[in-house]
């Protein structure tokens, strides 16, 4: 693909049109609009709000922003963000780059018979555009950017198609349902809502250092999820390629549906949401094919609002077992309270287990380094439009690691982003 940010905008402004063309010429009158915030879920028969990437869950009262729109019977919703970030990693191996980072999503839903409800959604991304390494971030490792080498202390690009995918479910009565989901690309039932899409990581343009031990699996080349749902509780279970996306970031390719994944959520009430997952990943390495994974994560998330205020806060575990005999874990805590419904701070926690970092002729290629990281940032969000609003803001984040990578790290550093978004929802 020679021009992939001139497809991905066309694709990503035809996903945000679909809706807005709805909401002009459909009969989307106020009535309709009361009637699609009281609406069920796609998966089943609770409120709308509780659904997230993939077939996750969040609690069920975070709030939901977006365009909508309905045309006949079908109701449309789009939401999309522009990120235009600096960021600069310190320390020897830290970088610098500016990049445009961002994702358009959109859905159309519609009832075939009472109880019975479709759903198709798309999720573009931006990224493609930033070139194969994506962009620095300082003990960030996961996937290739040449097919050769691990990519180390930088973020790789998203897929441009990260999500392709169609769900079906049935009521089975006023709390139950089942439901079949199927992607391609998709998100398997394994880890919390993947991270753009989780209030407590979305003002943050930093990917967590733990996305490789949680919610990676979420752009899966291939993917059935099949699910109950029991009023408060889901148990699914997903097939899906356990291959990451490779260094061509504009493709599809075939799946294998050779890896699988179960997953239990529990929202127990209307500010938490809890879920254990496990996963047989099959092959999941480009670079080390022989490799197979096991991968276990824990999660509970806490959204409350106080008034028009929002709070939103997650912690997560994520182990990944190796056929090779090693195993990894990462920890992460991260937070974001809205004030004023302009003023955002957000921050984040993570210690993580990382075997990637250095290469064959590194004399630390057997080590496994260990960072703490703390982020803290702050955005303010103009609205431009009701729909539109323009945000800015900075993050600083800081380390803490064994003296023993100071040789390729040296001292604990400072890095930080500066960022200027538009979102439109
Ligand atoms: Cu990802």
């Amino acid at each position: 693909m020679k021009h992939p940010l001139i497809l991905c905008g066309i694709a990503c402004w035809l996903t945000l049109a679909a809706p807005l063309w709805a909401q002009t010429h459909g009969h989307g009158g106020d009535d309709d609009w009361a009637g699609m915030v009281g609406m069920t879920g796609a998966l089943g028969p609770y409120l709308s709000p509780r659904e997230a990437s993939g077939t996750s869950w969040q609690p069920d009262i975070t709030r939901h922003d977006g365009l909508h729109g309905m045309l006949g019977d079908w109701v449309f919703m789009a939401h999309g963000e522009a990120n235009l970030v600096y960021s600069d990693q310190g320390g020897p191996r830290g970088d610098e780059k500016g990049f445009l980072a961002g994702m358009v999503m959109a859905s159309a839903r519609r009832n075939i018979v009472e109880g019975q409800s479709l759903m198709l959604r798309t999720m573009l991304s931006f990224d493609p555009q930033m070139g194969k390494r994506g962009y620095p971030l300082l003990f960030q490792s996961g996937e290739t950017a040449d097919g050769v080498e691990h990519l180390s202390d930088y973020q790789h690009p998203h897929n441009l198609f990260m999500e392709l995918a169609a769900s079906y479910s049935i009521a089975l009565n006023e709390q139950d349902s089942i439901f079949i989901y199927a992607g391609l690309p998709g998100e398997p039932a394994i880890g919390p809502t993947a991270y753009m899409h989780r209030a407590s990581a979305m003002h943050s343009p930093e990917t967590p250092l733990a996305h490789h031990f949680l919610d990676s699996t979420h752009i899966a080349n291939g993917v059935v999820t099949v699910g109950y749902v029991a009023d408060r509780w889901k148990l699914e279970g997903s097939i899906f390629t356990g291959r990451e996306p490779n260094q061509f970031r504009t493709e599809i390719n075939a799946p294998h549906l050779d890896s699988y994944a179960a997953r239990v959520f529990w929202n127990p009430d209307p500010y938490w949401s809890l879920q254990v997952s496990a996963a047989r990943i099959h092959s999941p390495e480009q670079l080390e094919p022989n490799i197979d994974e096991t991968r276990w994560t824990a999660s509970a998330t806490y959204n409350r609002p106080y008034g028009a205020d929002v709070w939103a806060t997650t912690a997560a575990w994520g182990r990944k077992n190796l056929s090779s005999g090693k195993s990894y874990d990462a920890f992460l805590l991260e937070s974001a309270y809205t004030f004023g419904e302009t003023d955002t701070v957000f921050g984040r926690f993570e210690h993580v287990e990382l075997a990637e970092l250095f290469d064959h002729a590194s004399p630390l290629h057997e080590t496994v380094a260990k960072p703490f990281k703390l982020s803290l940032g702050y955005v303010h969000d103009v609205p431009l439009t009701d729909e539109v609003t323009l945000g800015v803001g900075a993050l600083v984040s800081a380390y803490a690691y064994s003296q023993r990578i100071e040789p390729e790290y040296g001292a604990p550093p400072l890095s930080s982003m500066i960022f200027v978004r538009i979102k439109v929802q």
